[in-house]
């Protein structure tokens, strides 16, 4: 078995992403044997895939970055308010030298096994070139949206034009200038990339399943002013972030919905609206709880689309019908609803007019054929459980985690899992994670597990795993407080939905950053309670 590390390691980390990197910089730093396993030739993780056109953090830079260090923070230097996929995967290859992080981070390694020796209570991970590493503990750091979802459309590999993802577009790029192009999926990633495919396309096809509320990302540059002001402020809005529900410094409207009259209402979401991003969704305090709330933000939002918009059944397919807003990933663009008038894009409404099958030409739907030469696939993730599902983890009980989780995933704060001792999940499900800043998300979980093993080791602790009964009553929790809210109403990838066959669960934890950092707390005071610890 070919072990290039020669030896046991204390820990090897899969992934590195934000998570991944941060956790292989705590652990060396206090002096743990490490590396780093990562399927892409660089670090980012999900910054190093998703190349494609418009790609850009819907979180602002001064949030969307690390904490750990005061002087990193204030020797990077952010150009915009949102910063593009090249800018943040530079910021990570830059953290991975300052901190001296490159002879233990191992490239162009997909982990797809990880098994548990009951014997010496050691894991095997093994790559899919055959190489076997041993470690006492495993972090998995693989991304909560980081398995690409590439649907199973009939006919969908006869296409003879070029096929791309968004999830892992080229790295030299792609001119598409006069090609016809399609693409399928309008999250995210469509509603980013479609407004720039669309300027250099000859024409246009976008496929929508479902439409998705987006908001005007109203991006800048900073200016040094700008930067000035951000970098003294950085202490006020890290502080505030770590108190905050969704890691970042942002508050809603400072008056209850029900205590304004109409007319404030209206000035408020406009404020909001004019303010750009993401944070339009959370415009009220309560507005993915309180439906009507929730209806007089979907009434101002629709309201633009048709304002934008001049085809009136154009507008009409655009103005989403299955989600209360928010309740899905809110989207941020630049020009998408105004990408739709001009001549040469067109908007296929595919619960109208679905999909029949991919040709060699292109796509055929009831109600026609449409030629392509390029094909783009912006169908999003398996998320939150696709990228550990897939990595074959065997316990030592012989339980395998993807059967395991069959029925939903099970983990207990999101970090431990029954079953599979000295093994951590970062923002993993029953995390906050996807619905907060993950940055922040993953250091707190980091700094959290590092305790855990400090604590571990000065106690004589071979071996730490979740109890089965706590990651029980942590997700029967994690699902009672979704209810408590709108987002269960909405087929979401948060649910589980846009994958077929996959157990509906709410997966993130609903309950807020702070709330997640004080229950994370209360099971370290009371001695790691819901864990068993022993040797
Ligand atoms: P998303 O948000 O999951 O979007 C994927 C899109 O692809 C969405 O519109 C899907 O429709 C569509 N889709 C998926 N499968 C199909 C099939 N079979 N046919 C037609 N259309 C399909 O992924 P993104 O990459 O855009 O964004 C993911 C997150 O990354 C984002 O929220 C940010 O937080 C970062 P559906 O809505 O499922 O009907």
């Amino acid at each position: 078995v070919p072990d290039p590390d020669g030896g046991l390691l204390d820990t090897v980390v899969v992934g590195a992403g934000f998570a991944g990197m941060y956790a292989l910089h705590r652990m060396l730093d206090s002096g743990r044997t490490a590396v780093a396993l990562e399927a892409g030739h660089g670090v980012g993780g999900v910054w190093y895939w998703n190349r494609y056109p418009g790609a850009r953090c819907d979180v602002e830079s001064v949030d969307y970055s690390y904490s750990f260090d005061e002087t990193l923070q204030q020797d990077w230097v952010w150009s915009e308010r949102y910063a593009t996929q090249p800018e943040i995967r530079r910021y990570c290859e830059y953290v991975a030298d300052r901190f001296g992080l490159r002879p233990h981070l191992r490239f162009g390694r997909r982990v797809d096994r990880a098994h548990f020796d009951d014997r010496d209570a050691v894991w095997t991970i093994g790559t899919e070139d055959g190489e076997r590493y041993r470690a006492r503990h495993v972090v998995l750091a693989t991304g909560s949206l980081s398995a690409p979802n590439l649907p199973d459309l009939p006919g969908r590999d006869s296409f003879e034009g070029e096929v791309l993802m968004t999830a892992q577009w080229p790295a030299e790029g792609v001119d598409l200038t006069g090609n016809r192009v399609g693409v399928i999926g309008t999250g995210s990633s469509g509603i980013q990339a479609i407004p720039l495919i669309a300027e250099a396309a000859e024409s246009l096809t976008v496929f929508q399943r479902s439409a998705n509320y987006t908001v005007p990302v109203l991006n800048h540059e900073f200016t040094d002013d700008d930067w000035e002001r951000l970098q003294a402020g950085y202490p006020d809005r890290r502080a505030a972030s770590w108190r905050s529900g969704a890691g970042s410094p942002h508050t809603a409207y400072p008056k209850d919905f029900w205590e304004i009259d109409e007319q404030e209402r209206e000035a408020a979401f406009a404020a909001r609206w004019a303010e750009g991003g993401v944070l339009f969704g959370k415009t009220f305090d309560r507005q993915t709880v309180d439906p009507e709330i929730n209806r007089a933000a979907r009434d101002f939002a629709e309201r633009k689309i048709r304002e934008i918009v001049r085809d009136p059944q154009t507008a009409a397919d655009l103005t989403p019908t299955d989600h209360p807003i928010g309740t899905k990933r809110i989207c941020t663009d630049r020009g998408y609803y105004e990408t739709f008038n001009a001549d040469h894009v067109s908007l296929v409404n595919l619960r109208r007019d679905p999909i029949v099958e991919v040709t060699p030409w292109g796509v055929k739907t009831e109600e026609g054929i449409h030629e392509l030469d390029v094909l783009v696939y912006a169908t999003g993730f398996d998320a939150m459980t696709g990228a550990l599902t897939r990595i074959d983890i065997v316990g030592p009980r012989g339980d395998r985690l993807a059967d395991t989780w069959s029925g939903g995933p099970l983990t207990y704060l999101g970090v431990g899992i029954p079953g599979f001792p000295n093994l951590f999940a970062l923002n993993g499900p029953g995390s906050p994670s996807v619905l907060i800043n993950m940055v922040l998300a993953a250091e707190q979980q980091v700094d959290w597990v590092m305790e855990l093993l400090d604590h571990c080791d000065a106690h004589g602790h071979t071996r730490v795993e979740a109890r089965h009964d706590a990651a029980e009553t942590w997700t029967t929790h994690v699902d009672e407080l979704s209810r408590t809210t709108l987002f269960p109403e909405a087929p979401s990838w948060y649910m589980g939905a846009n994958i077929e066959g996959k157990k509906r669960v709410f997966m993130p934890y609903i309950g807020g950053f702070k709330g997640y950092i004080d229950k994370c707390a209360e099971c370290r005071d009371n001695d790691y309670a819901g864990f068993v610890l022993g040797s």
